[in-house]
């Protein structure tokens, strides 16, 4: 059995299966993650785009001339067409993402926008230790950029790791420019998660397809249902897929039984308040220099340096 198998394996088989929410994201969960970014609904991209055109020449002083950036889960590269317009003489933009076709074509794109900018995508799980590409100028620093609030997808313990990778890959004098999701009326959050146009639900069942088509799994996308739910309590979205009826499944050689009503989570999406954040930040190294907020604080970004 291949590792990938065997830790979907070991995910389904927990008293609440769970699925991680990496496996969103084949070609056709990017699309639909930036079909999610336009809707309505989902703020998280708007604000987070507004507070991008309002402060980037801020962002731009603080990161300084010839630094390589590094973005973390790139996806389209949307925000980040804000920082290479304003940003002086970069050394290299390192778009690191799973979703591989996805990935090479935003890079394509990004070169044909940036002619003479050294783009060098890395296809890589950035929960797992992957090598950064020598780029031709030697930077003078090296910035993690971490947009959309992906840091949320990862509970306390893995968001603390991740937070200490970038700690390692920013390197002496570095720094992080992340997208962080603030707490906020819970009935904003839940029409985020749960929108009229149903594409939110199409991105979590997606999750079955690609897992049908890459790990050839058996899953019967009409027999579950997406769920999305704000638990003010823990701060997070718990995302779901419910099971419609008494079935089985099977991934690699392993079946499974799934009661009707029963759920697979599919996903966490953690909402912060400028403290929480700033307390794991300093608990991985870093100092939260900067912070900017849209003018209804929906969304954040803060500039965090190495200590
Ligand atoms: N940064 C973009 C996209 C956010 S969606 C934005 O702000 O709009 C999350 C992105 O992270 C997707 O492109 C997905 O493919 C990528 N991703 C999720 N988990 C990942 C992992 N473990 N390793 C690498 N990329 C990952
Ligand atoms: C990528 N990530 C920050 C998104 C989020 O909002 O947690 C993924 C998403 N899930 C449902 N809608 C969007």
């Amino acid at each position: 059995m291949s590792k990938e198998i065997a830790a979907l394996v070991e995910g389904l088989s927990r008293p609440q299966k769970t699925i991680s929410p990496k496996y969103f994201y084949d070609e056709k969960g990017s699309q639909l993650f930036d079909k999610i970014t336009e809707l309505p609904e989902y703020y998280l991209t708007d604000a987070e785009l507004e507070i991008m055109r309002s402060c980037v020449d801020e962002m731009a002083a603080l990161i300084g001339k010839q630094a390589s950036l590094i973005e973390f889960g790139s996806g389209s590269s949307l925000k980040t067409r804000i920082l290479l317009e304003h940003l002086e003489e970069l050394a290299a933009y390192v778009p690191v993402d799973i979703s591989e076709e996805h990935l090479l074509a935003s890079a394509r794109k990004i070169r044909s926008e940036f002619p003479g900018l050294d783009v060098r995508p890395v296809v890589a799980d950035f929960t797992h230790s992957f090598d950064l590409p020598t780029p031709t100028i030697m930077p003078v620093k090296n910035v993690v950029y971490f947009p959309g609030s992906t840091i949320g997808n990862f509970e306390h313990d893995a968001a603390m790791e991740l937070l200490r990778v970038m700690h390692t890959e920013a390197g002496e004098g570095g720094a992080l420019l992340i997208g962080v999701d603030l707490q906020k009326d819970p009935e904003i959050i839940d029409a985020a998660y749960n929108d009229s146009a149903g594409v939110t639900a199409a991105f979590n069942l997606n999750m079955l397809r690609h897992l049908n088509n890459e790990f050839d799994a058996s899953f019967d996308l009409d027999a579950f249902e997406h769920r999305a739910e704000y638990d003010e309590d823990e701060g997070r979205v718990v995302v779901e897929l419910v099971s419609q009826e008494d079935q089985t499944f099977e991934i690699g050689d392993t079946e499974f039984d799934i009661a009707d009503g029963e759920t697979i989570l599919t996903e966490y999406s953690h909402k912060y308040t400028l403290a929480s954040f700033a307390e794991m930040a300093e608990a991985a190294s870093f100092e939260v220099a900067q912070v900017w907020t849209d003018p209804d604080e929906l969304f954040s970004v803060q500039y965090c340096v190495r200590k």
